[in-house]
């Protein structure tokens, strides 16, 4: 019996959490309130040791790895899927828990029990979406929304076991025939509950998807637009290596990234929305005059600085797609902050972004570098939400673990504070390690010379600030031998190379190695992504 109470509390649990995850998933679409699984998510991967949060994401992206799903577009969704299923099995537990004590108390339920049971349910989650999240809608309507929301869920919650339990049938004589009576009548009962909760959660999604998919395509467009005029306005149609007579072979990724395909990392599920009309960047701490800039102050008050960037991602294997190149334009940090004049004790910018995120910068390292920039746009247009609206660091030779997004604050200091990912172990420096990757072996696109059948093979090589003096290819473990270079975009770009390869027929493998500018060639040895950086020769073996 109690184990029966048990698993129909589940079920009802698990039957009215699914509804209300879609209505706040229509709030959200709707009117922008909050999306309390997500919310729930993010406040634990925020809180949860670094070790614990390591271990979730490699073994996510090994499953994805070994399922063959493209880990830079999916790994997002596979953590929102693992959200909402969360927040489901929350549901679920929850049910069962409140029937049980129901049941042990033997009393009549009411009114009260539902709203005990709803607030029981919902307060920990309202607090954590209300405090923590990121809706935009003024915090006291979230309150109020959820607060319904998780009332409703208990009331139900508790009259579907009223209905269940504790309703006595009357004019039955034989205790056989009430047991008979009960449960066809509960079964009936909760086919119906299980019917509505379907029918919305159905109805519900459907709708929320279809407002998303607008959604999407308005910010697509939107983007598309600003693309189109950006050419113009920065000189970007033609490259700086135009001219250049070795060209990438066919197959190999695009020099220039196209911004919608330029690869997009964040630390909550959902990326993070600044309103960059009335943000403003406080420059605070060991400086003698604070400053407090807007976004056209940054555009305005310093000359912008244009700089072809690749960026990459610490977390990223040998042959990464957590990988692109696109136009920062900025603000030298070095100017700002003479205008903020920093006090001589200073040694630190804390860094701080609207997603909890934070980055420490060695002063002397700024003073250093004046290419460091506060960068406000990518590809000629305002930086686009997911990649940082409206400001983000440039570090160059850095991962882009070093450098926040949606940057909110920068305090001055004296005192050294570890990073978000080098809290969770991480390198503490983390200077892109050098590497070199084959992109294609292109058979389709074989070359006639002569009697020689040439094969294009091509791909990039990247190594921060420090330049790429020579790329190698072998083919079957012979001898390595040199491919050609494209000059780069810029000196802290990737550089794309090119290797012909007379054809033979059967299968074979192609590895590829590159040296620094200095000469210094890349780590060979393969080591894992974590925690400084992936090393190891890339490869590729086809059959021909
Ligand atoms: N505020 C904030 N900044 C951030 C991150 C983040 O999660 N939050 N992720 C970092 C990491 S790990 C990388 S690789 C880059 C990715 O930048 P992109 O998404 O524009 O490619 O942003 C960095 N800056
Ligand atoms: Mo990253």
């Amino acid at each position: 019996m109690k184990i029966k109470i048990l698993a129909t509390g589940a079920l009802v649990g698990g039957l009215l959490t699914a509804p209300l995850v879609v209505l706040m998933y229509l709030g959200k679409q709707i009117a922008g309130l909050p999306f309390a699984p997500f919310d729930l998510f993010n406040w634990i991967a925020l809180v949860l040791p670094g070790a614990v949060i390591t271990f979730g994401i490699d073994l996510m992206i090994d499953t994805m790895l070994f399922l063959g799903v493209n880990v830079a577009d999916s790994a997002k969704i596979a953590e929102q899927v693992m959200a909402v299923a969360l927040f489901l099995l929350f549901g679920i537990v929850a049910g069962a828990v409140f029937f049980w004590v129901l049941n042990l108390r033997q009393s009549k339920t009411g009114l009260l029990d539902g709203v005990v049971t709803g607030m029981l349910f919902g307060l920990p989650v309202v607090v954590i979406s209300v405090g923590l999240g990121d809706a935009t809608i003024h915090p006291v309507l979230s309150l109020l929304w959820l607060t319904v929301l998780f009332l409703v869920w208990g009331l139900v919650l508790c009259w579907s076991y009223r209905r269940l339990y504790a309703v006595e049938p009357d004019g039955l004589t034989s205790e056989d025939e009430v047991a008979k009576v009960e449960r066809v009548d509960r079964r009936q009962f909760l086919i119906v509950l299980g019917g509505t909760a379907a029918a919305i959660t159905v109805a519900g999604s459907g709708l929320g998807a279809l407002l998303a998919g607008t959604e999407r395509r308005r910010q697509e467009d939107a983007l598309g637009a600003a693309g189109t005029h950006k050419s113009e306005e920065t000189g970007l149609s033609s490259f700086p290596n135009a001219d250049d007579p070795v060209v990438a072979a066919p197959g190999t990724r695009p020099e220039y990234t196209p911004l919608k395909d330029h690869y997009k990392v964040f630390i909550e599920l959902e990326p993070t929305v600044i309103d960059s009309t009335t943000w403003k960047l406080p420059v605070t701490g060991l400086v003698d005059n604070p400053l407090m800039l807007t976004l056209e102050d940054l555009q305005t008050k310093y000359q912008p600085r244009h700089q072809y960037v690749t960026l990459s991602c610490i977390s990223g294997r040998v042959g990464t797609s957590l990988i692109g190149t696109t136009m920062w334009t900025g603000a030298s940090l070095q100017e700002v902050l003479a205008e903020a004049n920093v006090r001589s004790q200073a040694r630190y910018l804390n860094i701080i972004s609207a997603d909890g995120f934070h980055e420490s910068v060695d002063l002397d390292l700024i003073a250093s570098d004046e290419r460091i920039m506060l960068c406000y746009a990518w590809d000629g247009t305002p930086l686009s939400v997911d990649h940082g609206s409206p400001l983000r660091i440039w570090l160059p030779d850095l991962f882009g673990m070093k450098q926040p997004k949606w940057i909110t604050g920068i305090e001055v200091s004296d005192e050294y504070k570890q990073g978000y990912w080098v809290e969770r172990n991480w390198d503490e420096i983390a200077q892109v390690k050098t590497t070199s990757v084959i992109d294609t072996v292109a058979v389709d696109a074989i070359i006639e010379n002569g009697s020689q059948k040439l094969v294009p093979i091509g791909g990039i090589a990247f190594s921060g600030d420090r330049g790429i003096s020579k790329v190698e290819v072998r083919v079957d473990g012979g001898p390595w031998d040199a491919a050609q270079l494209r000059a780069p975009l810029s000196n802290t770009t990737w550089v794309i190379w090119r290797y012909e390869w007379p054809f033979e027929g059967g299968a074979h493998t192609f590895e590829v190695r590159c040296a620094e500018g200095d000469g210094t060639p890349q780590i060979e040895e393969e080591r894992a992504s974590r925690p400084s950086g992936a090393t190891g020769i890339h490869m590729e073996s086809v059959d021909m």
